[in-house]
């Protein structure tokens, strides 16, 4: 079978909650200890993963990791009874779920080698997220075992990853070679920037890219300060179109003219300052949308309903698609409960082209098996979760126990569980 892109979803685990523990994520950090709802909050991301199955969409999944992280804590001398309520929340995050964080993936056509690379990301700039690489390599050396892919450790601290929310690929289609954009941002402003160009340029040797089709483009510092803590809060793309902020980078018309230069059919959508407001765009996350091409060659872009209630953007979105745009189509989403932690539908997805026949099939699903994992959600994943409860000892014994049957569910006990 030919190269399609797969859409890895991460599942949403039975601990999610908000610890507000990203500066720089305004959702996240105005949500600091709001009440959580796991298993609605996995069940929208179910929901999400059927439509794009509706959509003719090959879909796969990346599954929660082991909550609360004893190993971590191990390393730290502590253990989650003990730790200080900081490290308890750390220990306890179910940032995994935002599954564009997870790696950079550079498909075969684009590596000199041929075959699909993946770099699981050190996400070393946030402590809750720093000890989530162990787990996520473990799946991504079982789900790509075969040996049309290469799958890297991560790039060494202190240079940090943030994956492919951080990456975007342009191409005449997804199985022809690409040009490969990293963005970064540059310290200095009033929030950490994640993505380092050192990893970067890292990931871009390791997955062996022509340097002449690789760009380094630097994220407009507004864009940091803004809230936009990753590239994909401002941009997205999806074979040659391009679709941004006007203020999502920090030189556009000197990125947009190599874009031109090294893929002359690029489309470059731009949304004007004037129309969506940066404050907009970040609070609506109509940016953090999935762009897709349909079985038919139209895109579609997937948006949560936060995009649909925020009027600018609507009414953008709609006079676009009345139009001669390449967004032929609009499917809307709910999934509330991850974009109050800062995740929208972009976030919690990793993109991989490749051929579905060479990916373990226990990382792939269709509707019957997504009615099997909402099953074991129905039934175990903790219905709320509030802020003071995090040390509480029977919720960690209903988190490792949901944990545990999801796992025996999807036939994955002892293989990725480290
Ligand atoms: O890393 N939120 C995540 C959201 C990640 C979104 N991903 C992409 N944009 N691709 C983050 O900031 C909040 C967890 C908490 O505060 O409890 C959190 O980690």
């Amino acid at each position: 079978m030919s190269q399609v892109e797969i859409n890895f979803d991460g599942i949403v685990g039975p601990s999610h909650n908000y610890a507000g523990l990203s500066p720089g994520n305004l959702a996240a950090t105005r949500n600091a200890g709001a009440v959580s709802h796991p298993r609605a909050a996995a069940l929208q991301g179910i929901a999400k993963m059927r439509a794009n199955l509706a959509l003719g969409l090959a879909q796969g999944i990346l599954l929660p990791h082991p909550r609360p992280d004893h190993r971590w804590l191990t390393t730290l001398a502590t253990d989650h009874a003990a730790a200080a309520p900081h490290l308890q929340a750390q220990a306890l995050s179910a940032s995994a779920m935002w599954a564009a964080n997870a790696a950079t993936v550079s498909p075969a056509p684009d590596a000199a080698d041929g075959r699909c690379h993946l770099t699981v990301a050190n996400l070393v700039t946030m402590p809750h997220r720093s000890h989530e690489w162990p787990a996520t390599l473990a799946q991504l050396r079982l789900a790509f075992a075969h040996e049309r892919f290469a799958v890297h450790a991560p790039v060494p601290a202190p240079f940090g990853d943030e994956g492919a929310a951080n990456h975007m690929r342009l191409a005449a289609s997804h199985d022809t070679p690409g040009v490969e954009v990293f963005v970064y941002g540059v310290a200095g402003g009033p929030f950490p920037a994640r993505q380092h160009r050192e990893a970067s340029a890292a990931v871009a040797r390791a997955h062996r890219l022509d340097p002449a089709r690789t760009l380094f483009v630097q994220q407009s510092d507004a864009a940091i300060a803004a809230g936009a803590f990753h590239n994909d809060v401002v941009a997205v793309a999806n074979e040659r179109v391009l679709f941004a902020h006007e203020q999502a980078f920090a030189d556009a018309p000197g990125f947009h003219a190599d874009l031109r230069r090294l893929l002359p059919e690029v489309e470059i959508v731009e949304v004007p300052a004037a129309r969506v407001s940066l404050e907009d765009a970040i609070a609506s996350y109509l940016f953090n949308a999935q762009l897709v091409t349909l079985p038919g060659g139209a895109m579609a872009l997937v948006v949560p309903g936060e995009a649909r209630a925020t009027p600018s953007v609507w009414r953008w979105l709609e006079e676009h698609v009345a139009g001669n745009g390449p967004i032929r189509r609009l499917e809307v989403v709910d999934v509330r409960e991850s974009m109050a932690n800062g995740g929208g539908p972009a976030c919690l997805r990793l993109r991989v082209v490749a051929d579905p026949a060479t990916v373990d099939p226990r990382f792939l699903v269709d509707a019957a098996k997504l009615d099997c994992i909402a099953d074991v959600i129905e039934a175990h994943w903790p219905e709320r979760i509030a802020h003071d409860a995090i040390a509480d000892a029977a919720l960690i014994g209903r988190i490792e126990a949901a944990h545990t049957a999801l796992l025996e569910a999807l036939d994955l006990v002892g293989l990725i569980d480290r």
